[in-house]
């Protein structure tokens, strides 16, 4: 990456990035590379890079193919879910379109009855994924991680040595590790930058497919900021939001907008777009790669495993690192799990860390727009 680059370009870059990939993804499919369409970020991605493919996230976050979605899957279902197969059916979603093999989790109910239709367009495998991180949990899932080996190997016609998944892990280890640096930033009071600058990053390099370029870059835009910050380059002081929840990006930025637009900055995401991805590293002191991946990718802190222990946990962490005023609970409609939870999480952040929460319900329109923006704008007023 060009230092020369002002940042607002740079972010430009990444914002744009998804779409540039469509072009990338259909050379490296000319070229005889394998794509596997990805879900969850319970997926071991290492494992299919480790069979030499380039593993490509589905989610769809846009309500384009929603009404199109809707003739088979129910209306009162997530977005996301509804979206992802809206794309799938009418082959609007490049990276669908040129996936080998699509695979899934069982994590919400939406998601992996979803996956049964989706098996009848493309090749799906869907991992069992336990609902509980206990002992017996963690077994089944370090079984999952063989099966998966086994399903590459025979889809994509190739043999995984460890040695290529000792080197993936190393890579998706120092791919976290810069998000995370670059994540960090924005616990320094005042904060550089905008969330919704910030978001564009995390969201653009998760469709990076050259991992190394992609460290590189994510090193150069931190060592920018850092470089404009001691400059002086920094916003003014606002009140210090973390969003959690549901999964953010597309259209549910609009909740980020709404809260920098009256006035808060966002400076922390706990969710799978921000830290719930990149919190913790593979352990690669560890002989047992299977065992390695399994811990690393069960500890993460969805609603779908009860109880959820570990969202509380990196929840007050975050709160305390990035010296947080508030936080704004993103669940997408028909998100029964992530909805139930807010109960818990409100307890937890108002009681225990003694700061302001509040949860908001939202879908992929833009019908609610001024409505999320009164909310906003009282809530903010009152921190
Ligand atoms: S690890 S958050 S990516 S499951 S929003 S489809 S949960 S009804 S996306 Fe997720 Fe993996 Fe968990 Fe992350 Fe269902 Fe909720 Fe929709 Fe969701």
């Amino acid at each position: 990456m060009e230092l020369i680059k002002n940042l607002p370009e740079v972010f430009e870059q990444f914002a744009e990035q998804r779409k540039h990939s469509f072009l990338a993804v259909r050379e490296l499919k000319e070229k005889g590379t394998p794509i596997v369409g990805v879900f969850c970020t319970y997926l071991p991605q290492e494992m299919v890079l480790a069979a030499g493919a380039v593993p490509v996230g589905l989610c769809s976050m846009s309500d384009e193919t929603i009404g199109e979605a809707e003739r088979v899957l129910p209306r009162n279902l997530c977005p996301l879910i509804k979206s992802s197969y809206g794309f799938a059916a009418t082959d609007k979603c490049p990276f669908f379109y040129f996936s080998d093999l699509i695979i899934g989790e069982t994590t919400c109910d939406g998601k992996k009855k979803m996956y049964e239709y989706l098996g009848k367009i493309k090749p799906v495998f869907v991992m069992e994924l336990p609902n509980s991180q206990s002992e017996s949990g963690m077994k089944l899932w370090k079984e999952e991680m063989l099966h998966l080996k086994e399903v590459l190997e025979e889809k994509l016609e190739v043999e995984i040595a460890e040695e290529k998944i000792r080197e993936a892990i190393r890579i998706k280890n120092e791919e976290r590790a810069a998000l995370k640096e670059l994540s960090y930033l924005m616990s320094a009071n005042p904060a550089p930058m905008l969330g919704q600058d910030m978001f564009k990053v995390l969201y653009g390099a998760s469709y990076k497919f050259d991992k190394e370029q992609s460290i590189a870059e994510l090193r150069a835009v931190t060592a920018r900021i850092k470089q404009e910050y001691s400059e002086g380059k920094m916003l003014t002081k606002r009140p210090r939001i973390l969003v959690t929840g549901s999964p953010m990006g597309g259209a549910a930025e609009k909740v980020i907008r709404a809260i920098e637009a009256n006035g808060a900055v966002v400076v922390c995401f706990e969710s799978c777009s921000g830290m719930k991805a990149i919190d913790t590293n593979v352990d690669e002191s560890n002989p047992d790669v299977y065992e390695a991946m399994a811990e690393k990718y069960l500890s993460i802190g969805c609603s779908c495993m009860s109880p959820n222990s570990n969202r509380f946990e990196l929840l007050g962490r975050l709160i305390d690192e990035f010296k947080v005023d508030a936080v704004v609970d993103m669940v997408l409609q028909a998100c029964h799990t992530y909805n139930v939870e807010t109960y818990g999480v409100k307890q937890f952040v108002n009681q225990e860390k003694e700061i302001p929460y509040m949860s908001l319900e939202t879908d992929y329109s833009q019908s609610d727009l001024g409505q999320l923006n009164t909310r906003m704008a009282a809530f903010i007023e009152m921190l």
